[in-house]
């Protein structure tokens, strides 16, 4: 029953190169309906974005002729001698992330001395009082500031939380411990200050190093922070205790401030707003059903059970919040209040740009328990992705995943090559395809090997 599946998520993710190479290559992303490349503010004058991201999903499905397309583009065109303002998390998740990835699974040079003539030019991000990096870059002149939205100059736990995985392996390649050193130390300082009821809130000072306000959420601002401590520890072939260490702490406070069940049984995790719960559920936080399975793995023998029904329930929740929608695929944001549950409630919450997060979990709940019903919902999820986010240039997110006809975005995220296509092909694949005892996967779904030799864990040491 798989390889039909296999072989249609093959098929879009040609789709999704051939009309990006053919309209917009060397741009960052696809505009699907005006069939023309765009380029935004979040890389700083870096572009390919998609190219980057899309390296390791052509490798892995075997596109040979498209990724050596990508392969020359970077060797050709990927110029790294730019100016302008660069987002350090988007950055390291997608440049960084992707290049390794593509390093890692193909041994080409290329791969690697990009990342680490890119890496370089991240790191005067980390100049300030405490070494909490500031979000924003300029590549060119190394001058960094804080994002002008968040409240009083503070830095993103989500942003600063998501460079671990990334830095370790850039120590290693460049055999330079400065990027094991930064982030060591992001980690020092988190364990330093107090937790309010144990709860890492989003917001932080890079200069005092204490938080600016006491929002939570595992939502967007917080979510991939708790996913690199998980994955910190298994990429260090489960070594990194004091990772683990706060990956469990962290979960067991949200477990008890957060997790909620509503009226209609449906389990979520709440955000929380200085102790007072919005009962909210962003898309993005539903990647946490797939990471507290993963957690869940390596338990301790009587919470193992636990945890799996925790990330089944939250995965099930996420399915719901696609199945009660017209078009079968989720809102950006749903909620449980006023006897809503699981929908959105806001015209503004109702889009879906193309994201990962629910297929990604169903790829892991897939993995650790074979339970057939998280292929079916995968396969939803595809003929949904078909039905209406397909048009003539690539696939476009929507704007209402409510309409019966829903109306397109114009755009081609590239981070739905890297991981929305990548994970719904992985669910139909083999365990072995990329498994998850050798590899961990970036929060942009580049695969990092996991590390037998210690060496990380000796750059970590240092
Ligand atoms: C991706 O860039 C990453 O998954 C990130 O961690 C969160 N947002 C997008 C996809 O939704």
């Amino acid at each position: 029953m798989a390889a039909p599946m296999e072989d249609l998520c093959w098929t879009m993710m040609k789709f999704a190169w051939d009309n990006y190479k053919q309209y917009a290559l060397g741009k960052n992303e696809l505009r699907p309906l005006t069939k023309n490349g765009h380029i935004g503010n979040m890389f700083g004058g870096l572009r390919g974005a998609t190219v980057v991201d899309a390296l390791d999903t052509l490798y892995v499905m075997e596109l040979h002729e498209e990724f050596q397309e990508a392969k020359d583009w970077v060797e050709e065109s990927f110029d790294l001698n730019v100016n302008g303002e660069a987002s350090l998390f988007e950055v390291n998740i997608r440049y960084v992330g992707g290049l390794l990835a593509a390093y890692y699974l193909t041994g080409e040079e290329v791969f690697k001395s990009k990342a680490l003539e890119l890496g370089e030019k991240l790191l005067p991000a980390f100049n300030t009082p405490t070494g909490i990096p500031r979000g924003v870059i300029n590549l060119g002149s190394g001058m960094s500031w804080s994002w002008g939205w968040a409240s009083a100059g503070s830095s993103i736990l989500a942003e600063f939380g998501s460079l671990h995985l990334e830095f370790l392996h850039l120590s290693a390649l460049s055999g330079n411990p400065v990027y094991t050193d930064k982030v060591m130390n992001i980690r020092k300082v988190l364990n330093r200050i107090e937790k309010p009821q144990g709860l890492y809130p989003n917001f932080l000072s890079p200069v005092t190093g204490n938080w600016v306000q006491h929002h939570v959420s595992i939502g967007g601002l917080g979510d991939s922070f708790y996913e690199y401590l998980i994955k910190s520890w298994l990429m260090s072939d489960k070594k990194d205790a004091e990772a683990k260490l706060m990956y469990d702490n962290a979960l067991e406070a949200i477990e008890k401030h957060l997790v909620k069940k509503s009226a209609g049984g449906l389990t979520y995790i709440a955000e929380w707003r200085g102790g007072i719960l919005d009962h909210k559920m962003g898309h993005l936080a539903c990647f946490s059903g797939g990471m507290i399975a993963l957690g869940a793995e390596h338990a301790a023998e009587e919470q193992k059970h636990h945890y799996m029904e925790l990330a089944a329930e939250i995965t099930n929740t996420c399915h719901e919040s696609y199945a009660r929608s017209e078009t079968k695929l989720g809102p950006e944001a749903f909620r449980f209040d006023s006897g809503i549950e699981a929908t959105a409630t806001r015209l503004s919450d109702r889009y879906y740009i193309l994201r990962p997060e629910v297929v990604e979990s169903y790829l892991y709940l897939w993995r650790l328990t074979h339970d057939p019903k998280y292929r079916q919902w995968g396969w939803e999820a595809v003929q949904a992705l078909e039905k209406n986010c397909r048009v003539e240039g690539g696939f476009s997110g929507i704007r209402d995943v409510y309409s019966i006809n829903p109306s397109h975005d114009n755009m081609q995220q590239s981070f739905f090559l890297a991981e929305t296509l990548k994970y719904l092909y992985l669910l139909f694949c083999e365990d072995d395809v990329l498994s998850l005892e050798d590899w961990v996967f970036n929060t942009e779904a580049h695969p990092l090997p996991v590390n037998r030799t210690g060496s990380l864990l000796k750059a970590n040491m240092q």
